[in-house]
């Protein structure tokens, strides 16, 4: 679990909730070792393997930042990720950036292969917007376009399918410079970005994504200050929210007038919460609405929740008022256009404290934010299938780094957690949700944002001065599971 050193280098300790680069928390429990307080999980896994439906999607998922490098090559323009590596190089635990990241901007044929090699069905990478438009605006970068052709071609000739994503998280320079996400105008630059892309992939039959984890762009970026562009302001976080859910509308609407083949979603990273204390419940039902509901019931129901934003314990504390006003009329039939899939990415759940605030009530990956609790993904699909209309659901993204582990291969943290995270899917399945894929995070080690190259979260590792990619142990035992479409117990 998580130590008191990387607890406060976060820096953002005791916030009411917190997310961090995959979704959650903070912790008022530094160095404690948390007894799972909501482990009453009644459910076993049975004796035998857990088989998954015929064409169930494995895959494996990376983003562009944190693994292309070539971050000035052939025509891209600088995002707010460079800039912040770039200028707040304090920001990041090591001082890193993804300049060089994995190199994958030129080893994406190896990285391939390496997939191929895992058996996958599905490889879930994003495109990333400073690549193909490099200002955010105007022309299009002929190489940009052609770099993803080319990834899209190979995936193919591999007969893996496409899972695009076309936001995560590298806003164009020019844009922060104009306002960034705050603006309403950013959502229609977006908009302006994914007719370019489908303009030239109308023909690609893939699961399209339109924006990752919203929650932790608006709150990392723009609220905590932890994430590019380094802002610690509710109000503009809250703007953040409501002009990436347009834009996540606009690209949907995009999608089906271009008559792109596939289907299009959101990936939004979502957390069940638990009140520490029977007193707590109004508080967890605050945090419930700023980590789950602000995104899903827009999306899903064509509403925004009325308790996540205001001053009480756990809301956001943005000025409701101000929120209000930025909703102009249809811009919530926008944002609820018809999706084809609903891509979640989980990583565990959390407490919530009589202040509203998030706290460990399990044991933590080294990602201090990650509270590690299998049954919570059973929870939180099930949760999604009671609470909203049927759409098919994709696990975008799941895993954990490796324990203190920098050199490496023997992961046995990781394949639990893996297998544990499986039987949860299966069970749900089990229970009628309509779960079609699972990608694990991440296919290779790469930048972890404010934690630079301190984490490694890959199947296989990257040896950072060669470029070597050395398959883990996971990466052997992911491939079984894929191949028995299967998982079996320990
Ligand atoms: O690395 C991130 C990814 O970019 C978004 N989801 C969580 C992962 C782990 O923090």
């Amino acid at each position: 679990m998580g130590n008191a050193e990387s607890f406060s280098r976060r820096g953002f300790i005791g916030m009411a909730g917190a997310v961090a680069a995959g979704g959650l928390l903070t912790s008022t429990l530094a160095g404690c070792t948390p007894t799972p307080q909501h482990a009453k999980a009644t459910w076993t896994p049975p004796a035998s393997p857990m088989r998954f439906p015929k064409g169930y999607v494995w895959g494996a998922a990376t983003s562009a930042y944190q693994i292309e490098g070539a971050w000035n090559e052939d025509g891209r323009g600088p995002s707010i990720w460079d800039t912040f590596c770039h200028e707040r190089g304090d920001a990041i635990a090591d001082h890193s950036s993804g300049d060089v990241a994995a190199d994958h901007y030129h080893r994406w044929r190896t990285d391939l292969d390496l997939l191929a090699s895992l058996g996958v069905g599905g490889y879930r990478f994003s495109m990333a917007w400073p690549r193909i438009q490099p200002t955010g605006s105007g022309a299009s970068n002929q190489k940009g376009l052609d770099f993803y052709k080319g990834l899209i071609d190979g995936l193919l000739e591999r007969g893996i399918r496409p899972a695009i994503t076309l936001y995560h998280w590298d806003l164009p320079q020019p844009l922060q410079d104009a306002g960034g996400w705050p603006i309403r105008d950013t959502a229609n630059r977006f908009a302006d970005y994914v007719d370019i892309v489908f303009g030239a992939f109308s023909d690609v039959d893939a699961d399209w994504f339109t924006l990752n984890e919203p929650k932790t762009q608006a709150y990392n970026g723009y609220w905590y200050g932890t994430d590019a562009p380094g802002l610690m302001e509710p109000d503009k976080a809250a703007a953040t929210v409501h002009h990436q859910l347009l834009a996540h509308g606009l690209t949907v609407q995009a999608f089906h007038s271009h008559g792109v083949k596939g289907r299009i979603g959101p990936v939004l990273n979502l957390t069940p919460v638990k009140p520490t204390d029977a007193a707590a419940k109004e508080q967890a039902k605050n945090v419930d609405a700023v980590q789950n509901r602000l995104f899903l019931d827009p999306i899903l129901k064509g509403s925004y929740p009325t308790d996540a934003i205001g001053t009480a314990n756990g809301q956001l504390p943005a000025d409701p008022g101000g929120f209000a006003a930025l909703i102009h009329d249809g811009d919530l039939k926008t944002i609820s256009s018809p999706i084809g899939v609903l891509g979640v990415n989980y990583y565990g759940v959390a407490g919530v404290d009589l202040n509203g605030q998030m706290v460990q009530i399990h044991p933590t990956s080294t990602a201090n934010w990650e509270q590690i609790w299998a049954p919570g993904l059973y929870e939180l699909l099930t949760r999604i299938k009671q609470d909203y209309k049927k759409t098919p659901i994709v696990i975008t993204e799941n895993g954990m780094p490796d324990d203190v582990l920098q050199h490496g291969v023997d992961d046995p943290k990781r394949i639990d957690y893996l297998r544990s995270h499986f039987q949860q899917a299966a069970r749900a399945i089990q229970a009628g949700v309509p779960l079609e894929g699972h990608y694990v995070w991440a296919l290779i080690d790469n930048f972890e944002w404010s934690q630079g190259y301190t984490q490694r979260w890959g199947l296989a590792q990257v040896d950072y001065l060669t470029q070597k990619r050395t398959p883990k142990k996971s990466f052997g035992w992911y491939r079984s599971v894929i191949k028995a479409n299967a998982v079996a117990p320990k």
